[in-house]
């Protein structure tokens, strides 16, 4: 890290708890100060001080199509030119609403939001009017934002940062969650056994992001979308990272298990802060005003964002997209697995489709618990000294890498050929 970054970060921990606006971008997992990012453009972040590193982190997914893709940019600029927000409808959120909808046939209806802890927020509400009950099955190590109900053995930086619950979260506010293992198809039978009647919804992310990527086990969700149906539960979505970056459909049009609601993020907005909760018509209809199920925004479906976000999808559906996202993804996953292995790193890289996450582990990766045995201190030293390299990898072992379409095969190349050398000096340091 530089001099300007590291006053930045100095004045910024006088003003912010941490210095930082989300835990994860402060580096607690893997030692040392965050650097300062200036600007960034197509695959690459030039820090305050100069550096050009190649991104891998994407801003944790939505930038599909590079940083300030010349589309994106335009359409933010001509909005912003007829103003920033109306608190009115506008033209925007009915051209980007409709794309989701043909993109995703289960979200007959739509609302935005401004965030994914929103989406899922107010999707469990949604959950529990319309079938008047309480508990909610959520999985360990999936991550839905900072709801308090959800926020029971998350993912993401609750994972990173080793924090199983939090402080100000009541016990009254997750007495109605349950957390059962990822793939734990067993788990959830038994559970829908002994409390089926009480479960409102199923909330899971379908390829878990949060804890790095782990694919869910085939025939999982087809499992999860049974026993909810037979239970008269929900099951809900959490396509938040998965929405619009496996598959132009998300994750439920690769899995074709069909969802009753489904809550998506950052990716919709091309980057800029949204989120939307949708699904099943009868469901959707109980949301204000055209039910009482209460759920409100200002600035929700904000013209700058609704104007990113269909810009962002239009390039996204153009044929090709997922296509070229998936071969640089198996390409830069099969380069670090090998890289890893002619180095003795013991390595599971766990990839679907256009994610994927490299866990520092001898064995396979298939839950939480795995993933968690993972070696934090060697995943530390590759994600330094990839930034070393040049290269910013995510400041966790428990996130995914993110390639983008700005990215291209010879810059994958030189990422694995950075990641060979740094396997090496990995390698080294575990003898
Ligand atoms: N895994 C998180 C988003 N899904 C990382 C971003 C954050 O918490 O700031």
């Amino acid at each position: 890290m530089g001099d300007r970054s590291h006053q930045l970060y100095t004045r910024a921990i006088e003003l912010m708890p941490g210095g930082v606006n989300s835990p994860v971008r402060a580096f607690g997992a893997v030692g040392g100060e965050p650097f300062f990012t200036a600007r960034a453009a197509g695959p690459y972040l030039y820090t305050e001080d100069g550096e050009r590193l190649v991104d891998y982190v994407s801003s944790w997914g939505p930038l599909i199509l590079g940083h300030a893709h010349p589309a994106v940019v335009a359409a933010i600029t001509e909005a912003a030119a007829n103003g920033t927000s109306f608190g009115t409808p506008s033209r925007l959120e009915v051209e980007l609403a409709a794309r989701i909808q043909a993109a995703m046939p289960s979200v007959e209806r739509i609302r935005m939001v401004n965030s994914g802890t929103e989406a899922t927020m107010s999707a469990i509400r949604l959950a529990r009017a319309a079938t008047g009950r309480s508990l909610i099955v959520k999985f360990i190590g999936c991550y839905h934002g900072h709801v308090d109900a959800l926020m029971v053995s998350a993912g993401s930086g609750m994972a990173t940062l080793g924090i199983p619950s939090s402080p100000g979260v009541t016990e009254a506010a997750v007495a109605d969650t349950v957390a059962v293992a990822y793939n734990d198809l067993a788990g959830v039978q038994a559970l829908f056994a002994q409390r089926g009647p009480e479960v409102a919804a199923v909330i899971v992310e379908p390829v878990a992001g949060n804890m790095g990527v782990v694919p869910a086990a085939d025939g999982f969700l087809a499992a999860l979308r049974q026993l909810t149906t037979e239970h008269g539960a929900l099951l809900i979505f959490d396509e938040v990272i998965t929405g619009f970056r496996v598959a132009y459909g998300g994750a439920q049009a690769r899995c074709d298990v069909t969802p009753d609601l489904t809550c998506l993020g950052k990716v919709i907005g091309g980057g800029l802060p949204v989120g939307a909760y949708g699904g099943r018509r009868d469901l959707m209809e109980m949301v204000a005003p055209a039910g009482k199920v209460y759920q409100a925004g200002t600035l929700s479906g904000n013209p700058l964002a609704m104007a990113a976000g269909i810009a962002a999808l239009d390039q996204l559906v153009q044929p090709g997209t997922y296509g070229r996202l998936e071969e640089m993804a198996s390409m830069l996953a099969d380069g670090l697995a090998e890289a890893a292995r002619v180095n003795g790193v013991p390595l599971a890289v766990n990839r679907a489709w256009t994610i994927f996450t490299p866990f520092f582990s001898p064995g396979p990766v298939r839950d939480f618990s795995q993933a968690q045995a993972c070696s934090r201190p060697s995943y530390a030293r590759y994600f330094h000294g990839m930034l070393d390299q040049g290269v910013f990898m995510a400041p966790s072992q428990f996130e995914a890498v993110f390639i983008s379409l700005a990215h291209d095969p010879a810059l994958i190349e030189r990422t694995v050929a950075a990641s060979r050398q740094v396997f090496a000096q990995v390698a080294e340091s575990q003898i």
